[in-house]
């Protein structure tokens, strides 16, 4: 290429240093532009990367040309556009079109993308037929390392579960740098030019930065969910920095190429997730990232004005290896400018975006939603109608746009309709680069926000069905892991189970799984409230950690994707929820977490069927949960929740009995003429004993809808019961059909509540306190794999609502996401080693605003302390402390007696300690929704 002609100084120099320069890419994931401190963020302390940019040619002005993980990573790798190397979105979708490739061709939608770097090569190959070592780390989204041609490398990758996009890769640099630094030594030691991919999963989601950088940024006023983000980078900077420091100290640094890009921006919000013209976007949130060369001695340091992108770091590396890929590439190689300080001439780049899942595999232009062009500093943006999937932005309007980033870099001015020349010389430039036939420019698709839900039609259901999954089965993998069936109830307390030792009510069904499982006889809820109760179990974390309806906004996204359903329809589980949600669900996570979804709500209990009759919601969800099964493709695993209604109170319908606990048709006349015994703590005096904000409670309030008189509480009792059996019949009903289908002897059957309940005890209604009534629910798990001898025990470890996600996830054998404050107790099931189990745990109240203070507090083995912050969270709140070995019932609050009492002083240093470790202060909390 004419490109090489260079000044002599400068060819000398890289004559004498013959040898071929290792190369080390360090690659941001998820992180704006904007948030370094050489890019002058005004909080943000980037120190190391400063120190890189201070000593490299840094394009201020880089850019990717696609803003997703997976094709922006895709066009490094590949040197080729996201349209040319087919790999335009992080997954398959759903569709007839992979559906029907996935027939063709007898593979998983997911290999075929995969293919594509087989068929087009990727640079460690091509570096490594110039005798290159390669190693990679982090994220790695195209199979097991060797297939990129690495040579070395951390990622197991798909086919193996949780091989979607980095497996055990993920954990460098949030996990120290070992094995980067292992494989520089050696290769050094021998003498090999070598290639580093660096791509931590940072500063990406879960955003759970070391306490000390969270606190540094919390402490410069900064709002706590985009600390945490700001507090990411700083982690990522400080990772950056030991990787410069150790090329640094091996006297390699002149022989090193350093490359710095980011995958994709990231506008943080407050609410938790990413601003709309960011990660994804075309606009500069999501594409533009500054690049950085750093080779000492051979590339002068530099502030680069010019335009640059990520598709020239291949053809760029190559040249500077001496090596060659098999095809041209789109992008230029830069070697010659960077060393000589020539100016560049290129004034013009392209980019585009597609949606997040893959339409057709074979064909980019189904998911195409914008092309870009940056000529100088004008910017159009044109508008596809690609199919857009699960867009949580979808395109809008469809009209081209047109920006100028030098006064406008925000893009809020449209400048096309004053400027139709220029879009039109825009526009040419981008058919010059390619045209996209398949589509339509200025028109946008309709979304699908993923399965729709509320319909309880089972044609509703087959609409959800996931096709493409139905061929993503591998049998060899599906063999060793378990299915799950999750039984969820609302409002049940842990002793009503024949098996707990409850003398009335009657769960045959239930109580098999326990003589045949295990009973954890101290499993509780952290919150007692509905839906927290289940945004916990949902995310596996403290109400305190995912702060639903504390923070405005659907569920926190980022704790969505980490969650037991979406890393299992990850790793290939076909995964539904069928019954009561009450928690708002982004429609993107939600497509993240289930293949299948149906909600169903009482009000009223009894649903109306196609054919006239009446029938109970609960024996509907049973109806469902079967509908599922039919439907399971043989070989792959399955996760299905059922969250029944029942044994929720029908709070509009006061009439004792069928009026307000309405039980199923299969239940009549069950405990009829039986004498229910009254609540244990039944005495008034334990009601006067309490303080008057829990005195005039909703606790107390609801008691009058219930329990306030004696025969109110005999047929709410006995209708109460009846809809817990009429649950346990459902469980029969459902362990039967498994036995039919030859499921029973590999799903795992769990059965737990949302929250505990009072049943008159204490003069109480409803759940929401720290007494014991409030946080215990049942928890029984049946796994068919255990040995009989481990079979039928009673556990006394204590164990949280916000453990099942974790323990799923574990007992399908994948790595336990961080984010989770949940631990997996598989191992207590197994009867393993429990030393090292928690001792205590955090619980706490933060929302339902009106019924009660906000509380928080600790629970542990002999002791509950609370503290309700009955006059706001910045005065002394009222406090409880319980010895729970002495005072079982808590009857006698110590923290009355003596308040400087050194226990009392414990538990409150207790309870600082977790909440700090969980999230904000009770003082930083917001306003519940
Ligand atoms: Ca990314
Ligand atoms: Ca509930």
């Amino acid at each position: 290429m004419k490109r090489f002609f260079l000044p002599l100084q400068l060819s000398l120099v890289s004559l004498c240093g013959a040898k071929a320069p290792n190369i080390v890419l360090i690659l941001s994931d998820d992180q704006s532009y904007t948030d370094y401190g050489f890019m002058g963020h005004p909080h943000i302390e980037t120190p190391h990367l400063d120190k890189l940019a201070s000593e490299s040619a840094l394009f201020r002005r880089g850019y990717v040309p696609t803003a997703l993980c997976r094709p922006s990573l895709a066009t490094l790798v590949t040197g080729l556009y996201s349209h040319q190397n087919k790999i335009t979105g992080n997954n398959p979708a759903n569709t007839p079109e992979n559906s029907a490739h996935a027939k063709r061709t007898g593979k998983d939608p997911k290999e075929l993308i995969i293919s594509n770097i087989d068929k087009h090569g990727c640079l460690p190959h091509w570096l490594g037929k110039k005798g290159y070592v390669s190693h990679q780390s982090g994220k790695w989204w195209e199979g097991p390392y060797q297939r990129g041609g690495f040579t070395e490398g951390m990622t197991r990758g798909y086919p193996n579960p949780g091989g979607r996009h980095g497996d055990d890769g993920l954990k460098i640099g949030r996990q120290g740098m070992e094995p980067v630094f292992d494989f520089i030594d050696r290769s050094v030691k021998r003498e090999k030019p070598f290639f580093v991919w660096y791509a931590p999963f940072l500063p990406h989601t879960p955003h759970n930065p070391p306490e000390r950088l969270h606190k540094k940024y919390l402490a410069k006023g900064v709002q706590n969910r985009v600390a945490q983000y700001y507090a990411m980078c700083e982690w990522f900077d400080e990772t950056c920095g030991a990787l410069m420091n150790h090329i640094d100290q091996a006297g390699i640094a002149e022989d090193t190429l350093v490359v710095y890009v980011t995958d994709n921006g990231w506008i943080q919000t407050e609410q938790g997730g990413y601003g709309p013209r960011s990660k994804r976007s075309p606009y500069e949130g999501g594409t533009r990232n500054p690049i950085m060369f750093r080779w000492k001695g051979t590339i002068p340091p530099s502030d680069r004005p010019e335009l640059c992108s990520s598709i020239d770091f291949a053809p760029t590396v190559l040249a500077a290896a001496g090596a060659k890929g098999p095809h041209d590439f789109p992008g230029l190689n830069l070697l010659p400018h960077l060393k000589s300080g020539k100016k560049i001439k290129r004034d013009t780049l392209f980019g585009e975006s597609f949606a997040h899942d893959v339409a057709d595999v074979e064909n980019p232009q189904a998911s195409l939603l914008y092309r870009w062009v940056i000529k100088g500093h004008d910017k159009l943006l044109l508008t596809y109608d690609g199919a857009p999937g699960k867009m949580k932005y979808p395109p809008q309007g469809g009209e081209p746009q047109l920006f100028d980033l030098k006064k406008d870099p925000t893009e809020k001015t449209n400048l096309a309709p004053k400027n139709p020349k220029r879009v039109k010389e825009l526009s040419a430039l981008l058919d010059e680069w390619y045209v996209p036939e398949q589509r339509t420019m200025g028109k946008v698709s309709p979304v699908t926000t993923g399965p729709k839900a509320g319909n309880n039609s089972k044609k509703a259901q087959k609409r959800t069905e996931a096709p493409a999954n139905k061929q993503s089965a591998n049998p060899a993998e599906s063999k060793q892991r378990p299915n799950f069936l999750l039984l969820y109830a609302d409002d049940q307390r842990d002793h009503t189970l024949g098996c707990a030792g409850h003398p009335i009510v009657k769960t045959p069904h239930i109580d098999r799984l326990a003589n045949q499982g295990v009973r954890f006889e101290n499993a509780f809820v952290s919150t007692s409230t509905c839906w927290v109760g289940r945004s916990s179990l949902l995310t596996s974390t403290y109400e305190r950690k995912h702060l639903y309806r504390v923070t405005p906004g659907p569920l926190n996204p980022a704790l969505c994707e980490s969650s037991y359903f979406a890393v299992l329809k990850t790793a290939g589980y076909r995964t539904g929820h069928l019954g009561k949600e009450h928690v708002s669900i982004a429609g993107e996570s939600a497509g993240l977490m289930w293949d299948v979804r149906q909600r169903i709500g009482r009000k009223p209990f009894f649903k109306k069927q196609p054919d006239g009759s009446m029938r109970h919601e609960t024996q509907i969800l049973g109806d469902w949960a079967i509908d599922f099964l039919n439907d399971q493709p043989e070989g792959q695993p399955f996760c299905l929740q059922v969250s029944f209604n029942a044994t929720h109170a029908e709070d509009g319908d006061k009439r004792p009995g069928i009026g307000h606990y309405p039980w199923p048709k299969v239940t009549d006349g069950m405990y009829e003429g039986q004498r229910m015994p009254l609540p244990p703590l039944n005495d008034p005096s334990i009601y006067e004993a309490q303080p008057d904000f829990l005195k005039k409670s909703i606790n107390r309030q609801r008691y009058f809808w219930r329990w306030d008189t004696a025969e109110k509480y005999q047929t709410n009792m006995r209708a109460y019961f009846r809809m817990i059996s009429g649950i346990d019949h459902v469980v029969g009903r459902l362990v039967k059909q498994l036995e039919e289908q030859g499921l029973a002897d590999n799903t795992v059957i769990l059965y737990t509540a949302d929250n505990g309940y009072y049943l008159g005890d204490r003069g109480f209604a409803g759940k929401w306190t720290h007494y014991e009534e409030s946080l215990r629910v049942p928890l029984v798990v049946y796994d068919p794999r255990l040995p009989k001898a481990k079979q039928g025990r009673v556990l006394s470890e204590m164990t949280l609502n916000s453990d099942v996600g974790s323990t799923l996830i574990d007992l399908a054998g994948l790595p336990v996401p961080e984010a989770h404050t949940g631990r997996s107790f598989a191992s207590l099931m197994q009867g393993d080693e429990t030393s090292g189990w928690r001792k205590d745990f955090l619980c706490e109240f933060l929302a339902v605003p009106g019924t009660i203070p906000r509380w928080e507090g600790v629970r542990g083995e002999g002791m509950t302390y609370a503290r309700y912050f009955v006059n706001g969270p910045e005065k002394p709140p009222y406090e409880f402390l319980f010895d729970l070995k002495n005072d079982p019932k808590q009857l006698t609050n110590l923290a009355r007696k003596k308040s400087d009492d050194p226990l009392l002083q414990r538990m409150r240093n207790r309870c600082d300690e977790l909440v700090a470790e969980t999230g904000p202060a009770m003082q930083e909390v917001g306003e519940t929704r």
